[in-house]
């Protein structure tokens, strides 16, 4: 995959406030990125606590599992080049307050936790959540054809 991948969720609040349509408009028009993979779930406790594992012995941890578990969420594989670093510079700081103006965090984001959008961290990262949310049949270029991560 070399990099050209990465994971993205729309997070509850925003999906609940009818965000999501425009988040993935300023993804794809105005960041290049491309959707390769798309769904609309609402993850469980026990799938939010899975998903974010890493965090597990921080303070905020209990809150992000009850939060990201409160309401659908949009999950979606973007592509473009060197997508992990790109899209993370395209949403901004994780705090939406310390995110630069034009990144979606500073445009949606409310609070630290409720900061619109997850970005994937390393490519190895984003091979693991993208495993999380979708099958090898799920995964497409822009012909349609499947792409085999
Ligand atoms: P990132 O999403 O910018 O990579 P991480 O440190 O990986 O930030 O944290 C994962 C998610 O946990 C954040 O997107 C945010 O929703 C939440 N979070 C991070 N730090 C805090 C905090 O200090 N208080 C509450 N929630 C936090
Ligand atoms: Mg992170």
């Amino acid at each position: 995959m070399a990099g050209r991948y990465t994971l993205t969720m729309i997070k509850p609040t925003a999906v609940k406030e009818g965000h999501a349509g425009e988040i993935l408009k300023i993804i794809t028009k105005d960041g290049g990125f491309r959707i390769a993979a798309m769904k609309m779930v609402v993850l469980s406790r026990q799938d939010a606590m899975k998903f974010y594992e890493v965090h597990k012995d921080k303070p905020f941890y209990n809150d992000l599992v009850e939060f990201m578990s409160s309401g659908p969420i949009v999950a979606a594989v973007l592509e473009k080049d060197n997508a992990v670093q790109a899209f993370r510079d395209f949403i901004g700081a994780t705090n939406p307050e310390n995110a630069a103006p034009g990144t979606i965090r500073n445009m949606f984001g409310k609070s630290i936790q409720e900061n619109c959008v997850h970005g994937s961290d390393s490519d190895q990262n984003a091979l693991r959540e993208i495993k999380f949310f979708f099958s090898t049949r799920e995964i497409y270029d822009k012909d349609g054809n499947l792409i085999d991560l």
